[in-house]
């Protein structure tokens, strides 16, 4: 017997990624069913070769179902999250609204899939956002040879971070920059991105960080190390998938470039790709619809004792979102729900 599953928010990005990563990984699931917003009813989206007319959110009944994969925002997930956990059904959640509970586990199941049995508290499992898990999946085997003490990252994030309005708007402004009767001014970022970069994510805060640059210190400390000091600056960029991150770590002890790249070559979820040649790196548009999250560019940093630089990219709708979620779905049901 295999499982009854939901994807809520089936119409948008995440949600479509989801059904695709469910039937491309072929989750024991029985039965899949697809929800969305009223306005969204009748949608017909795919799993895997089946057509599914998305339902009602909002009418649904949880009642008997096992998991569901949660792609709305967070104003929606308050609503809807509790009353899915309540009739029984574990919620694998996108949104950022529980991830900072201390009883809510936030799982990258590369690094912390023990954290799953955290679920038996509220019946919720939270979802990094995409710039952490990426980021996360790189530094745990690094980390569990040398210890880090301090990552300073720079991200280089694509446009469907930001939904499809961010995709339609590099789409429409680029179109228009070739045209200028067709002005395309900036509507869901805060200045022109095509052909630019913005280094803005998310909201400001009071210490100058952007929400983005936080949720990257407080995840990373939550799933794999507390006592890790993270420092971030997040850059949007003109690329529709696939974000990019510069990592710069401190090690407490001494970790050759030879040795990391070994120890990431054979760690779960990661393909390193490091030629210092011509093209012997990758860039987002070669990651997009992979699993794995890609590491180049390894190299000592010679301006400290124990420090390497490298270069980690990802597709940010898959191991940034629901990738991710489909395989805490796995780990959830190897370690807690064991059907079948
Ligand atoms: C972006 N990382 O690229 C964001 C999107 O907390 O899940 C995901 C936000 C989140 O804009």
């Amino acid at each position: 017997m295999g499982y009854r599953v939901a994807v809520v928010g089936a119409t948008g990005n995440v949600g479509r990624e989801m059904l695709n990563i469910l039937a491309e990984r072929q989750f024991p699931a029985d039965e899949v069913v697809a929800l969305a917003s009223r306005k969204s009813l009748g949608t017909e989206v795919s799993y895997g070769d089946k057509t599914l007319k998305t339902k009602d959110l909002d009418a649904f009944d949880f009642a008997g179902w096992d998991i569901a994969l949660f792609a709305i925002g967070s104003d929606a997930t308050k609503t809807y999250a509790p009353k899915a956990a309540k009739a029984g059904c574990v919620v694998i959640d996108n949104s950022s609204l529980y991830r900072y509970d201390a009883d809510i586990p936030l799982i990258v199941p590369e690094v912390n899939p023990e954290a799953v049995e955290m679920v038996k508290n509220r019946n919720i499992i939270a979802n990094p956002n995409c710039s952490t898990a990426q980021m996360v999946v790189a530094l745990k085997p690094l980390h569990d040879r040398a210890r880090i003490k301090r990552v300073v990252v720079s991200t280089y994030q694509s446009v469907s971070g930001a939904g499809k309005e961010g995709i339609d708007e590099l789409w429409d402004q680029t179109k228009s920059i070739y045209n200028p009767t067709d002005d395309k001014p900036a509507r869901k970022f805060t200045k022109q991105i095509a052909f630019n970069v913005i280094p803005h994510i998310d909201v400001f805060m009071d210490s100058g960080d952007t929400k983005e640059e936080w949720k990257m210190v407080a995840e990373t400390k939550k799933i794999l190390d507390s006592a890790i000091k993270v420092t971030a600056t997040c850059v949007r960029v003109p690329v529709f998938v696939g974000h990019s991150e510069s990592i710069n770590i401190e090690f407490e002890d001494f970790l050759d470039e030879d040795e990391a790249r070994d120890i990431l070559r054979e760690a779960p979820g990661i393909m390193v790709i490091d030629k210092r040649e011509n093209g012997g790196y990758v860039t987002p548009v070669e990651c997009v619809g992979d699993f794995a999250t890609f590491i180049s560019r390894i190299r000592q940093d010679s301006t400290i004792d124990n420090g390497l630089n490298l270069w980690c990219v990802s597709d940010n709708l898959r191991k940034g979102a629901a990738l991710n979620a489909v395989q805490i779905a796995e780990t959830l049901g190897q370690r807690v729900l064991k059907k079948g």
